[in-house]
């Protein structure tokens, strides 16, 4: 791999610290799903220990940095020049069932652009990264896009509604009009893990509405380092950490738009 930056080796490596006790923890589930109790409050605390490793590991390198994390929130927030965007565990759901479609995701910004990134799914060993100007690699191989040219034969990933979603009706009906005008959609419920599989060619399309920034904050320079072409739609200037996502190989992405408007 021919990514070496600072930024680059420091959350790889806080990445695979804080995997091993993830895996562990993973091994766990099956265990808990039969107990009374169900996995609920152990997830919470998986959540909570993979972000404290990775915090641990980050901070230790640059206390001064800004952190933007799903757990603890904002952590020296004057600090814009340099910030990490961390997801500790990105696919809870699947996490909490016994299903390996999870991972830690983790980007560098520096004044507010996205300059590294790590998604990393512990179980299947897939370590997603990018670095501006470098490309973009899964494990040791160079990533790109699909070469997918006709939006009809597209397969497009797409996540949500959240139970709590006031907008299940517009979402479902984009859902009905995508799906009607392409191959087929998924939903692998992992929204930093649906943007890496656009990188590597493996879904033409994703979007997503009711997202937080640190979902996809990592996903956002893998795509672009894989020449695929990422934006946010009908962003709120009042909640700058929500985003609604469009990403794509970038052939199809006014295409897939146009549905989503529909
Ligand atoms: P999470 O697993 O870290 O919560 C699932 O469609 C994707 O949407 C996951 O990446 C999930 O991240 C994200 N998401 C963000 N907010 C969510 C919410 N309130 N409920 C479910 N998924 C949410
Ligand atoms: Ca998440």
């Amino acid at each position: 791999m021919r990514l070496n930056s600072p930024q680059i080796n420091l959350i790889t490596k806080a990445c695979m610290k804080a995997s091993r006790s993830l895996i562990r923890d993973f091994g766990e589930i099956e265990n808990l799903q039969v107990s009374s109790k169900g996995p609920g409050d152990f997830v919470t605390s998986a959540d909570k220990r993979t972000e404290k490793i990775l915090l641990e590991e980050l901070q230790k390198a640059h206390p001064d940095y800004g952190v933007i994390t799903e757990e603890t929130g904002i952590i020296n927030k004057s600090n814009t020049k340099n910030r990490w965007i961390i997801d500790p565990i990105d696919g809870t759901f699947n996490f909490m069932n016994g299903i390996p479609q999870f991972a830690i995701s983790i980007g560098y910004e520096e004044d507010n652009e996205i300059k590294c990134g790590v998604i990393f799914n512990p179980i299947m060993n897939e370590l997603f990264c990018a670095e501006k100007g470098n490309g973009a690699y899964l494990n040791n191989s160079r990533i790109r896009v699909s070469n997918k040219k006709n939006i009809k034969d597209a397969l497009i990933v797409t996540g949500g509604p959240k139970g709590s979603s006031k907008i299940k009706d517009k979402i479902f009906s984009e859902y009905i009009n995508v799906s009607n005008n392409v191959s087929n959609v998924r939903k692998f419920g992992s929204a930093a893990l649906d943007v890496a599989y656009v990188a590597c060619g493996r879904f033409d399309g994703y979007w997503q509405r009711e997202l937080n920034y640190w979902d996809i904050a990592a996903g956002i320079i893998i795509l672009k380092e894989a020449g695929g072409y990422v934006d946010f739609f009908e962003e709120d200037k009042n909640l700058p950490l929500k985003k609604n996502i469009l990403a794509s190989n970038s052939i199809i992405h006014e295409e897939l738009r146009d549905l989503i408007n529909k």
